[in-house]
């Protein structure tokens, strides 16, 4: 049994990794600003403290536990998640996206008296921004498009020094773009699934932005959460980053089509203006983390999409 420190814990990603983490019979606390995510998302019984990520003393305070017992990592998934959000509140964000993860980095050196604690940390497909070397590997170019992208790339550097400099292990996991249960349907903030599978689970219309054929590599949330245990567990050295990816591409048409079908609805389908920024394609690569971590992100489209569909 260990205890670890989830940031952004009320969150989707956070709640699943969560559930996990109980099951394996590992002590959870959790600190959340509840900006997004809700409380309802965990089960009873698990401490929150609500608080922002960037407040050095909070973080502190919540890594070393109300009893002072402190903790033996840290899963630190607390970020304003959108990129839209991003271009609308830059410095905001920034200060949630990057001097939080500085401050959890910081508080991880002297979390516990025999050392610094491992943080396993959200990065982000973001940080390739517009390379259109598909599928991404990790060594190919990082150039954002935005904000968010920018402070996910600055968070990797960060983990270097906290790596080098304080003798902080951490890991970082690029995630590409992830959905499942919990996802927030109703947010226009959250992923084109949970909009586009609430939308027509309720017989409402969908909007795809552009002509529908931009293609994203999806992966399930259940198969990502696994990487990051894994990665607790087996702390490298060096600061490692690995893409979290299945490395299949799907457009939007596509997945608008595989949803209606899944639930049994008829499509009813429109088509706005691109988005400002849309990246056209994102695939990823995923031989690094199935070398690392001997498992590969294998749930099914239509499997993942049943679930998604069947908590609404
Ligand atoms: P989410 O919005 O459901 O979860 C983020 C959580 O962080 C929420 O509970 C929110 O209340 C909390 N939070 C936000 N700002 C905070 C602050 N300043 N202080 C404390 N808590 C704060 O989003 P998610 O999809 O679960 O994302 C989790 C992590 O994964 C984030 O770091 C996000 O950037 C990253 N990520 C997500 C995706 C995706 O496809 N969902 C893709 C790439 C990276
Ligand atoms: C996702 C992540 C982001 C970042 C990025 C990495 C979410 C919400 N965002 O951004 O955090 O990590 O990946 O590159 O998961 N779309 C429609 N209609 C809609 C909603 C979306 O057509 O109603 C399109 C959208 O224009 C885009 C695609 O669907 O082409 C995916 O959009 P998204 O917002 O789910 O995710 P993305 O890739 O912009």
């Amino acid at each position: 049994m260990a205890r670890y420190l989830v940031t952004g814990g009320c969150g989707f990603i956070g709640s699943h990794l969560i559930e996990r983490l109980l099951a394996a019979g590992h002590k959870v606390r959790v600190l959340d600003d509840l900006s997004t995510g809700k409380r309802e998302n965990l089960s009873d019984g698990v401490p929150v403290t609500v608080g922002d990520v960037a407040d050095a003393d909070a973080v502190r305070a919540a890594m070393a536990g109300e009893d002072g017992e402190g903790v033996d990592g840290c899963f630190h998934l607390a970020a304003v998640a959108s990129v839209d959000r991003s271009r609308e509140a830059w410095l905001e964000t920034h200060h949630a996206n990057l001097s939080g993860t500085i401050a959890v980095f910081d508080a991880a050196r002297r979390a516990n008296p025999a050392g610094p604690v491992p943080v396993i940390y959200a990065s982000s497909a973001a940080v390739y921004g517009d390379n259109p070397n598909m599928p991404l590997t990790e060594d190919a170019a990082t150039r954002p498009l935005s904000a968010y992208g920018a402070d996910k790339l600055g968070c990797e550097l960060h983990a270097r020094v906290a790596d080098g400099v304080h003798g902080v292990p951490t890991a970082g996991f690029r995630f590409f773009n992830v959905y499942g249960p919990r996802q927030d349907p109703k947010s226009p903030y959250s992923g084109v699934i949970s909009i586009f599978a609430g939308r027509i689970a309720r017989g409402e219309p969908i909007t795809v932005n552009g002509d529908g054929e931009q293609v994203r590599d999806f992966i399930f949330v259940k198969d990502l959460v696994r990487y990051l245990t894994a990665a607790m567990g087996h702390p490298q050295p060096g600061a490692p980053v690995y893409n979290v990816c299945t490395g299949r591409p799907t457009s939007v048409n596509r997945l608008a089509e595989v949803l209606a079908d899944l639930s049994g609805r008829p499509l009813d389908r429109r088509y706005g203006p691109a988005r400002p920024g849309d990246i056209r394609t994102s695939i990823g690569d995923p031989t690094r983390l199935v070398a690392a971590f001997g498992m590969s992100c294998d749930t099914p489209l239509e499997d993942g999409l049943r679930q998604t569909l069947a908590w609404l």
